[in-house]
């Protein structure tokens, strides 16, 4: 199966997807698109790939695919192992609440394209998506607290849902270099922050980091 996937380095959507092929294990070939330059606007990208205009589209033997949860879903059903989600039903529908929160809860709200309708000047902007990250990483750790509550306190962690990386940590720890970039006070989300660590330590997660993927010049 051919796999091409547009992406931008710094975009967390793009990353969530590098991240979920880099751990199935799967080749793919790289189309890099730069967002701040606009060029996910062009009428081919949009016309043919991503009517939303949206990075990052994963093409599979020519059919573009949109929507990173779209695209990790056809991944793990695809190729179910290593699994993305947990098996147990329950255990399952937490993955997917937290996988939204920071899907459909937090990121849209400091997206590119949402912070150039708010303002122009950066203070304002900063403020903006700051505000939006700091209440959308406020119910993650909430959640957190309330899973490890229902699974008894001895299997919480490191990861958000225990011993194993899922795709709530995937979504969750490309979100939080923008955190940090806008000046959310990290300090107060130890389990995010152990999630993290735990994340970043796997060595599916190093080759796709944004900094990775920067071009050179
Ligand atoms: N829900 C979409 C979000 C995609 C998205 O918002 N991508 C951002 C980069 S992280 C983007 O392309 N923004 C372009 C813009 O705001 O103009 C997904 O998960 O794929």
């Amino acid at each position: 199966m051919a796999l091409v996937l547009h992406h931008y380095w710094r975009s967390s959507a793009s990353w969530r997807v590098r991240w979920a092929l880099a751990l199935k294990e799967l080749p793919w070939q790289s189309r890099a698109l730069d967002i701040v330059k606009g060029e996910h606007r062009s009428p081919e990208f949009m016309g043919v790939r991503s009517p939303i205009s949206h990075v990052p589209c994963l093409e599979i033997d020519g059919r573009p695919l949109t929507e990173s949860v779209a695209i990790l879903e056809w991944l793990e059903e695809t190729y179910p192992t290593p699994a993305l989600y947990p098996r147990d039903p329950w255990m399952r529908a937490r993955c997917r609440q937290l996988v939204e929160l920071v899907n459909a809860g937090t990121q849209p709200l400091q997206n590119l394209i949402v912070l150039d309708a708010i303002s122009h000047e950066p203070a304002a902007r900063g403020a903006w998506a700051a505000r939006w990250l700091d209440r959308g990483l406020t119910a993650y750790e909430h959640a957190l607290a309330t899973i490890a509550g229902e699974r008894g306190a001895a299997s919480s962690g490191p990861h958000s849902l225990g011993a194993q990386l899922t795709a709530a940590d995937i979504f969750l720890v490309p979100q939080l270099p923008n955190a940090r970039r806008f000046g959310v006070d990290m300090a107060k989300f130890p389990r995010i922050c152990e999630a993290e660590a735990a994340a970043l330590a796997t060595e599916a997660c190093g080759s796709t980091a944004p900094e990775k993927w920067q071009p050179t010049e």
